[in-house]
């Protein structure tokens, strides 16, 4: 019996859904594809089973094979990341953030992150998040001139505030970070350093981004970025916070892990090892550098004036239009990116004065240099004949017609 016909309703949703993934052209560059392994992971009978606790200390029966899983996707997380300790129970990105938090903090401790203005993400600080509401944060910025982080700004800011824990990590910058001297500055100000690396977590384990793992005594991440696994998170830390970590998931934070999505971490894991995926990682660099360039050729402003990674942010004020103006009107014509503040925005959150861009999306569908020269040709395009529907709509079909020459999943042709 399929969904179509047992629930009609919900079948039409999910077929409108995997229409406009086929159609379109993704370049928000936090998401991804995932493999047919990690979607079948994902929605495998493990969804099934209770299993608060931990291997072999669990709070229910039947968990041995839960235990196996569980332990598979702890070791390879280990492996993959040269870590002493991995916790792959965290439901998401902000979760694995709390965890670490609660598991050395106080409430009402100071932290010390970058303001999310200058790209940082809203669980390391910000003032209607948990983080800004449980903790004392402050907040280094990218410098004005060069957009990127100023670490002598950094440790002057450390040492005035001495915080109890400094983290590093970002949704939208687009450099190097030096986890290395950021490690320094914690350990001179004698603050726990976590560093979040969600983003970064695949060109990490591909060499193509420094390592932060033997400098923060915490790592986390996602892992349904360029990690390119299924939607949750997991904690990387130093065994000496191994126990107290385990015991801010659960009963800290969460109850039962969700075991389905363990078994697809597992696997994202091995996947991960396989010279595959570095080849996939440099080539999502690749086009993120093209991409950036054929922007630039076109008078675009890239903030700090290129990209080391992923991702790119472009400042759009001097092509008049706004953030989310920017987002509604790529939709339009079926390319999905999202508004974005730039350092310093005059302009508030839901409006923005930037946009990004990244790719590991389209690298997973196949896309190469030659095709980010056309997909900005064709955002540039947008842009000038946004008055002009007979054209927005030329180019919607355009847009529609390549999507779908590089399927989501080539042995479906879907
Ligand atoms: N929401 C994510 C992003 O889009 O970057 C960060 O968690």
């Amino acid at each position: 019996m399929s969904i179509r016909e047992t629930d009609p309703e919900v079948y039409r949703i999910l077929v409108k859904e995997q229409e406009k993934q086929r159609g379109t052209i993704g370049l928000i560059p936090s998401e991804n594809i995932v493999s047919k392994e990690v979607l079948r992971l994902s929605g495998s009978i493990f969804t099934n089973k209770y299993a608060e606790g931990y291997p072999g200390k669990r709070y229910y029966g039947g968990c041995k094979f839960i235990d196996e899983i569980e332990e598979l996707a702890i070791s390879r997380a280990c492996k993959l990341f040269s870590a002493e300790h991995a916790n792959v129970q965290p439901h998401s990105g902000s979760q694995a953030n709390m965890a670490c938090y609660f598991s050395v903090l106080k409430p009402g401790d100071k932290i010390l992150a970058m303001n999310v203005f200058s790209g940082g993400h809203l669980t390391h600080g910000l003032h209607s998040n948990f983080s800004g509401t449980f903790y004392n944060a402050v907040f280094y910025d990218v410098n004005r001139e060069s957009e990127t982080i100023d670490y002598e700004n950094v440790r002057e800011i450390a040492l005035k505030e001495k915080p109890r824990m400094l983290i590093c990590g970002a949704s939208s910058y687009s450099r190097i970070i030096d986890f290395g001297k950021l490690s320094v500055i914690a350990r001179e100000v004698g603050a726990y350093m976590l560093a979040d690396i969600a983003h970064i977590s695949g060109l990490v384990v591909a060499g193509l981004h420094p390592t932060p793992v033997p400098y923060a005594d915490f790592v986390t991440s996602t892992t349904h970025k360029t990690l390119r696994g299924p939607r949750g998170g997991f904690i990387l830390c130093k065994r000496e916070y191994h126990d107290k970590l385990d015991s801010s998931i659960i009963p800290g934070i969460q109850g039962g892990p969700l075991m389905h999505i363990i078994a697809a971490k597992a696997a994202t894991f091995r996947n991960a090892m396989k010279p595959a995926f570095a080849e996939y990682q440099k080539q999502i660099i690749i086009n993120s550098k093209k991409l950036c360039d054929a922007f630039k050729n076109r008078n675009y402003r890239i903030v700090s004036g290129g990209t080391d990674n992923h991702l790119m942010v472009v400042d759009l004020r001097n092509k008049g239009i706004t953030g989310s103006e920017f987002e509604t009107l790529l939709e339009s014509v079926g390319i999905i990116a999202n508004k974005n503040l730039i350092p310093f925005d005059p302009k508030p959150p839901r409006t923005t004065s930037g946009i990004r861009f990244g790719t590991p999306l389209v690298t997973s569908r196949g896309m190469k240099e030659r095709d980010m020269e056309t997909i900005a040709e064709w955002i540039d395009e947008t842009l000038k004949h946004r008055q002009n529907s007979r054209l927005l709509k030329e180019i919607a079909k355009k847009v529609r017609r390549f999507a779908r020459e590089f399927p989501i999943y080539p042995s479906d042709q879907t």
